[in-house]
């Protein structure tokens, strides 16, 4: 019989402690049956929100990694990648892409870069460029708008825009590469979140979740996750983005209930049963 169960290469960090990149990630895809197979970007203790971590940067042992896979003519059905650390590591990710991929492979780029209005400190020009050559290989992106803005150029002035002018942002990508795009966490008011879910060539639909408790850690994490989980298992877009949304504001609702701490990441153990399929 032919072997049917898919792979998903997971090109990200692996943090020890905190519940972000492939430690959420991994178990998430693994419930929905799908194998996880880990090509790591830099090894931490716990993730950076945290005062003190040990950080140890793979990027140089990359390639001759990588090489084992090219020689065993591996293929991917998926391929994700989340926080990059410096142009040469996008590089490497984009070799990977153009080596790995099928012809409906799935690509996930989650373009972690910033959030409300700021770019993260480690985001130089040149590494904003090559993230925008990044999503020309995705066939879904995952940007919140502060990562939407700087993909294009555009201004995030106040974080206010219409949702005519996030449609026509998220043409403007399309153009690009990326079939789906899901502009996450839109602040609509102090109590609600929307999430802008686009397809190219269909009308723009929005998940509004009700906000609860401080952000926390590791969110866009579990949510990629679970899109790319729900997305390669044959569901539509907006079923993956949507379940990934229900499933984020459960473990959210499970830890405000619990006190756990904002940079633990999400209690996303509590509720992996709920991903699982026949
Ligand atoms: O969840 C995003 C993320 C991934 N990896 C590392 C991080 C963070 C967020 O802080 O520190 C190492």
């Amino acid at each position: 019989m032919k072997h049917i169960q898919k792979k998903i290469a997971m090109i990200n960090d692996i943090t020890g402690f905190g519940r972000c990149s492939i430690a959420v990630m991994a178990p998430i895809v693994s419930a929905m049956k799908i194998q996880a197979v880990v090509v790591p970007t830099a090894i931490l203790s716990t993730h950076t929100q945290f005062p003190e971590y040990f950080f140890d940067d793979y990027t140089s042992k990359m390639p001759d990694y990588i090489q084992t896979y090219k020689n065993l003519n591996m293929d991917f059905d998926g391929i994700a990648t989340g926080f990059l650390g410096s142009t040469e590591q996008v590089e490497i990710v984009i070799d990977f892409i153009k080596t790995f991929k099928k012809k409906d492979s799935m690509i996930l780029v989650d373009p972690v870069m910033g959030d409300y209005g700021m770019i993260y400190k480690t985001y130089t020009p040149e590494l904003c460029d090559k993230m925008k050559e990044l999503v020309n290989y995705a066939s879904i992106l995952t940007p919140n708008l502060t990562e939407l803005c700087t993909l294009l150029d555009i201004s995030y002035g106040n974080g206010r825009f219409s949702r005519d002018q996030i449609g026509e942002m998220c043409d403007m990508l399309a153009k690009k590469g990326p079939k789906h795009i899901v502009v996450t966490g839109i602040q609509l008011n102090d109590n609600q979140i929307m999430n802008y879910i686009y397809t190219q060539g269909q009308t723009a639909k929005e998940i509004i979740v009700d906000r609860i408790g401080k952000d926390r850690s590791g969110t866009g994490d579990v949510i990629s996750a679970v899109i790319a989980g729900m997305f390669m298992n044959g569901h539509t877009f907006y079923d993956s983005v949507k379940k990934a949304t229900e499933y984020a504001s459960k473990c959210i609702e499970y830890c405000e209930e619990n006190n756990v701490p904002e940079h633990w990441g999400l209690s996303f153990e509590m509720y992996l049963n709920s991903l699982m399929e026949d």
